[in-house]
């Protein structure tokens, strides 16, 4: 899954593609490049970012949608609204990816439910403004806890109307969470497997690698950090992960080739 954030504000490449037509460039060149689909977002989350408006959010992301999924891709939408996912849908895409698995705008399960949609569930807590204030995951620690408030949305989504076989599910990498806490998600997958659902994980520029890169404390640059980001990526195909939202996807698609090339040679082996 390639990302297309049509915002000014983005932590890793906002006010790059910020006009339908830089976006639109970028959407074909990340298929060009290998991208089996392309996430299109309106809203920076980064930590302490503020919300566009309704009106805003729509006017970055639908014209991009169109014009991406009349050129013939596979088109997901990144947003927590209901509104934007109606839209969105009307426009091309073909999957809701609500960051707040649908805690920040409830009524956007409902329109999934009435859409053949696919919908991704992130792990999330607060918006962007407050998130630092939700990182404690105190008394059971993160992995059990990001686990049950998966589970809760998973429920909630089902319970809306979106049958299990539409959903997939995610971490939450970053959002309300210390490095420490992703790595220790990251560790841990495998307990996200019995709730049956496809998982994604979005780990592309994120702050915890450049943390782990650091240099004289410095954190390593964003720009700089997709060689770790494509080790991690071959690890996480190896076990099973199943969608990969990134920024860098021919290093992506070059980690998955040396994955697959492995395995054709261990199958062949047994
Ligand atoms: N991360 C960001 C935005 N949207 N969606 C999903 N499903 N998973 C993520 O981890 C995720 C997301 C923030 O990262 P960006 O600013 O690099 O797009």
């Amino acid at each position: 899954m390639g990302i297309v954030n049509v915002t000014p504000d983005s932590f890793s490449d906002g006010g790059r593609w910020d006009t339908t037509e830089a976006a639109v460039a970028h959407g074909l060149d990340l298929l060009a490049q290998g991208a089996d689909l392309l996430d299109i977002g309106g809203e920076s989350t980064r930590p302490g970012a503020t919300r566009p408006l309704v009106a805003e959010e729509l006017d970055r992301v639908v014209p991009v949608i169109r014009e991406l999924a009349g050129a013939g891709a596979l088109v997901s939408v990144d947003t927590m609204r209901s509104e934007v996912a109606e839209a969105a849908v009307a426009a091309g895409a073909t999957i809701v990816n609500d960051v707040s698995g649908g805690l920040a705008d409830p009524r956007i399960l409902d329109v999934v439910a009435g859409t053949d949609a696919s919908y991704v569930a992130m792990h999330w807590r607060a918006h962007a403004d407050r998130m630092r204030d939700f990182s404690d995951y105190s008394p059971d620690g993160v992995v059990a806890t990001v686990r049950r408030e998966l589970a809760e949305r998973l429920h909630a989504a089902e319970a809306a109307g979106i049958e299990r076989g539409r959903i997939l599910l995610d971490p939450g990498l970053g959002f309300a969470k210390r490095p420490e806490h992703n790595w220790e998600l990251l560790g841990a997958l495998d307990v996200l497997e019995d709730l049956a659902c496809p998982l994604l994980v979005g780990a592309s520029r994120k702050s915890f690698l450049g943390s782990l890169l650091a240099e004289g404390g410095r954190p390593r640059p964003v720009d700089q950090r997709e060689h770790a980001h494509a080790a991690l990526v071959a690890l996480l195909a190896l076990r099973g992960v199943d969608c990969l939202r990134v920024h860098d996807v021919r290093a992506t698609r070059d980690a998955l080739a040396v994955v697959a090339a492995l395995q054709t040679a261990e199958e062949r082996e047994r």
